[in-house]
């Protein structure tokens, strides 16, 4: 009898309809991806919770992992059982079961028990797949065909894509089948004739002599039992392709600058129902020739010469005879080959054209109304051997041509030659592509219509984390702006622009916008793999790099210009960007993994500072330019480059610090608090006047020989917008200078027209700063401003990105920097992003991984009278906005389960504050001026403020 109790209970306490709470887990994520194919031996798990109930926790959770689904389903799992697990841990929850092998599909689901310590119905079941652990379980070779010695006597080198075939004849009785494939260079692999996936640039750009990345696609409905064809199209790539500005700068080398011929190395395991497995791997019986890609570049383009498409080249019953036989090629032993961490390049949209015009000797105009990275896809009818050629542009030049001067050596051309097919041909470029809003149509014979061509939206597919929206049509455009301009960057690895011959993971770009692009998107992953990325190009001395990856010469130079090294403000992104992860995802493992770098790092910037603590004028003369990028593009009085270092250094100490708690490293804590203490008082002295105000010595600079550029009239300066933005921000600051130095800066504004002067590092400062100092009118002030320079300047000039620089385009005047570095698609200045959700609408982490939240916004004067902005944190979908309406203001806010909030009311005092709905609602006035506030657990809330205050 006691045993039926027992039995009914524990059914009770598993079957989804008789759980006694409505707690459930949903979003099941295996190292931040759902249904991930992975290769780490301990994955990490995660789920959000939701539930009804207002102020639900979990207070325990349950893991089952088993090898069948029949397994899981009787809850009998073999693999992993965690039992029921005190806490409320929802994420980095690390696996601890049997040791997981190769090509393994694991099955998972996850309870949890709620505040009132019941539990919940079961998740639904994810999975996780194993990749190949070890290398030589792939029991397969590096292919290829060598093609690099071809159309060497152009402008460019642009060998044709080898096309790779292999058949194979399999039994019957398939129970499923998986590839595993990589390449050096890009690839694109076929079965029968389709192509595997819809993913774009694989495997991604690493440092290929270090690390390459594999991707593992289920091909189980792909193959089938009797004759089957496997095959792969390369290309250059990032391998041996053309990168970045080497060309233009003159480097000695302007391309293959890890090899020179593209490689492929794949495997086929086959699973039979009688438990035999079988592997067709590349090897020597593959076979290769050119084919129809007759030039394939990322930076500058595809020639398809579609009569020399082989037909069937993929499928069987095709004849190879003049096929020739594969090379084989030796592989690197110490390089990690891994499965891909990050989100690969995908189509995000297929983009219809708003407007075709005729232009000059029969060309075509084709505007998409919206700059965008990515391919086009043509349909076209024509003559056999006709050219339609295809060019790119951001802008037009005000007479209606295409502007291609800021492409710079970037050629961005496509060609499509026409096989004169009776029906419609289509055609995308595979492996280059273009930043671009207009194309130019050459060769065509008729007038195209939107069916002739398509504008395809290529980005790393990063999942949409947040939304933006407000009544001030200005800064929705500005939003939409911001969301494209990371769209057209996180591409792989976070580029500073998608058209011109740069595309390079500049790391000061990264870490300015990181906590930007945090709101816009779940980047965790992308940032898995960039990071390694990062850390991967650290140099010797300890200092990252200002791009990664960073191709090297064998003297551990830049290949793609010797003199490129690191600088303050680029190589702190090493510290920067992986603290941004820890606060947004709670991932502590990221610490822990890249601890004895970010260390290194330290104590790079300990041994430069000496016994001064802080880096005097002058510091980085051994870089190039001389201190670095510095405050890059700012448009008034410049910042000294070693004071900004110096403040940076500060900063890294003390995020070391956190980040050195939240591992429990206590001495390393130590050693960093006193550190950053120590550089705190060395600014104080140094760069200080003792009364707040900060000073350099000009003279020391002399007459900036060496330094950026444009510098050279003007000198440096301690005493600007940059410099008090970046101390405010960053903490540096001693309590009693903090209000001098918020004061400083709005003096300067004042100075300044109350417009600001900022450059890449004082821009996204510059709002938090003014806002902790009680300056958020004038925050808003700059926000909206359509004067230059500012965000609203871009926006009536007419951008649907965010530029380069302020005045990259104006309407009446065209282009005031018609030059190479005129990017229309640089998110550098989007970091205005993190204020507009941190300030603007009020959602800030509290805690790691927004376990505890913030929301407190900052009303605006009329202005703006509505704002609606919400986060799809870890934890789940937090959302914040507010509204005027008829002289009240009501805030409706969204708390997610598992998670507390404190939410700080504008409002003079607790009895101008209602609560809608509920009456278990604290209120309390609180230590910040004119705010009062409320603590509050998970659940839907209004709150209606009368007599609310906008700020000054
Ligand atoms: C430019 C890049 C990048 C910047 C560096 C210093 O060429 O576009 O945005 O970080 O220079």
């Amino acid at each position: 009898m006691k045993r039926t109790i027992n039995m009914l209970f524990a059914f009770l306490l598993c079957s989804p309809v008789w759980a006694l709470s409505d707690i459930k887990p949903v979003y099941l994520r295996c190292n931040y991806k759902v249904n991930p194919f992975i290769d780490t031996k301990i994955p990490m798990l995660s789920w959000e919770l939701v539930s009804n109930q207002n102020n639900q926790v979990q207070t325990a959770y349950q893991v089952m992992v088993a090898s069948s689904l029949a397994l899981l389903n009787n809850e009998t799992p073999d693999i992993w059982n965690s039992g029921k697990t005190e806490g409320n841990q929802t994420n980095q929850v690390a696996y601890n079961g049997k040791p997981l092998f190769s090509a393994g599909i694991y099955y998972w689901k996850v309870r949890s028990w709620d505040k009132d310590r019941n539990a919940g119905p079961w998740s639904i079941v994810a999975s996780w797949e194993t990749g190949l652990f070890n290398k030589l379980e792939w029991k397969a070779d590096w292919i290829g065909f060598e093609l690099d010695s071809l159309n060497t006597n152009k402008d460019y080198h642009l060998p044709p894509a080898p096309y790779l075939r292999r058949e194979v004849r399999l039994k019957t009785g398939i129970k499923r089948a998986r590839l595993y494939v990589t390449s050096l260079g890009l690839n694109e692999f076929y079965v029968n004739g389709t192509r595997i996936g819809s993913d774009y640039f694989l495997p991604g750009w690493t440092d290929y002599n270090k690390r390459l990345y594999y991707q593992v696609y289920d091909v189980s409905k792909n193959i089938k039992a009797g004759d089957n064809v496997l095959g792969a199209v390369l290309s250059p790539g990032w391998y041996a392709g053309y990168v970045g500005y080497a060309l233009l700068v003159g480097s000695p080398q302007v391309r293959g600058f890890y090899g020179n011929t593209p490689l492929l190395r794949a495997s086929v395991w086959v699973e039979y129902h009688n438990g035999e497995r079988e592997i067709i791997a590349t090897d020597g019986s593959w076979k290769a020739s050119d084919g129809a890609l007759r030039e394939t570049d990322i930076l500058n383009g595809e020639t398809y010469d579609a009569r020399r498409e082989v037909k069937g080249w993929s499928q069987t019953g095709f004849n190879m005879l003049d096929w020739k036989p594969v090379t084989i090629y030796a592989d690197k032993a110490d390089r990690e080959l891994q499965v891909y961490p990050g989100n690969p390049v995908a189509i995000f949209d297929t983009l219809t054209a708003k407007k075709i015009t005729k232009a000059r000797n029969g060309r075509y105009i084709v505007d998409f109304g919206q700059n965008f990275s990515g391919i086009i896809r043509l349909n076209v009818k024509g003559k056999t051997g006709d050219s339609i050629i295809i060019r790119y542009g951001e802008m037009l030049h005000p007479d209606g041509r295409l502007m291609t001067e800021n492409l710079r050596r970037a050629r961005a051309i496509d060609t499509y030659i026409i096989k004169g097919d009776e029906n419609m041909e289509t055609w995308s470029p595979q492996f280059t592509y273009h930043g671009f809003q207009f194309v130019e149509i050459a060769g065509l014979k008729y007038q195209p219509t939107i069916e002739t061509i398509k504008g395809l939206v290529l980005t790393s597919s990063t999942p949409g984390a947040g939304t933006m929206e407000t009544d001030n049509a200005m800064i929705n455009q500005l939003y939409k702006n911001i969301v494209w301009t990371q769209r057209s960057n996180y591409f792989d690895i976070p580029t500073d622009c998608p058209q011109r011959d740069e595309r390079l993971g500049w790391t000061g770009d990264a870490q300015v916008y990181t906590r930007s692009a945090i709101y816009n998107n779940d980047i965790s992953a992308f940032f898995l793999k960039w990071l390694q990325d990062l850390n991967d190009a650290q140099f010797p001395n300890g200092a990252y790099p200002i791009y990664a990856p960073m191709p090297l010469t064998v003297n551990g130079l830049s290949a793609i210009r010797s003199t490129d090294s690191y600088s303050p403000g680029w190589m702190e992104a090493g510290i920067i960007c992986a603290y941004e992860m820890y606060q947004a995802y709670g991932d502590t493992g990221i610490i822990k993994k890249y601890w004895p770098g970010m260390k290194r790092f330290m104590s790079f910037l300990d041994q430069k500072a000496g016994g001064d603590h802080l880096f005097k004028e002058r510091a980085f003369e051994e870089i190039s330019p001389k201190g670095g990028f510095g405050d890059w593009l700012s448009v008034g009085k410049k910042t000294s480059p070693d004071l900004l270092a110096s403040i940076y250094y500060f900063y890294c100490s003390k995020l070391m610090e956190e980040m050195a708690a939240a591992i429990g490293a206590d001495k390393d804590k130590q050693q960093l608090q006193q550190n950053a203490q120590r550089i705190r008082a060395a600014f104080v002295k140094h760069y200080t006047d003792g009364a707040g105000n900060f000073k350099v010595n000009p003279e020391i600079y002399g007459d900036v020989t060496g330094y950026v550029e444009y510098s050279k009239e003007k000198g440096f300066h301690g005493h600007t917008q940059t410099a008090y933005a970046n101390a405010i921000y960053m903490g540096l600051l001693p309590a009693d200078f903090i209000k001098i130095a918020g004061n400083s800066l709005a003096g300067l504004l004042n100075e300044n027209d109350w417009k600001l002067a900022t450059g890449f590092l004082g821009v996204k400062p510059l709002l938090p700063a003014l806002s902790l100092t009680g300056h958020t009118g004038l925050a808003y002030h700059l926000l909206l401003s359509k004067e230059y320079p500012s965000w609203g300047f871009e926006v009536i000039n007419g951008a649907t990105t965010i530029w380069e620089r302020w005045n990259s385009y104006i309407k009446e005047k065209g282009f005031e920097n018609n030059a190479g570095m005129n990017s229309f698609n640089h998110y550098s200045f989007g970091s205005v992003n993190e204020w507009m959700f941190e300030y603007m609408a009020g959602i800030k982490p509290a805690a790691a991984g927004f376990k505890k939240i913030i929301i407190r916004p900052e009303i605006a004067d009329s202005s703006i009278n509505y704002v609606k902005a919400s986060y799809h944190s870890i934890n789940g979908k937090i959302e914040s906005s507010w509204k005027k309406v008829n002289g009240k203001l009501i805030m409706d806010i969204i708390i997610p389960v598992n998670t507390k909030a404190k939410v700080l009311i504008p409002a003079s005092s607790v009895g101008s504050v209602r609560v809608k709905g509920k009456n278990d609602i604290m209120l309390k006035s609180s230590d910040v001026s004119n705010r009062v506030e409320a603590d509050l657990g998970s659940g839907k809330y209004q709150f209606e403020v009368t007599g609310f205050a906008t700020p000054e």
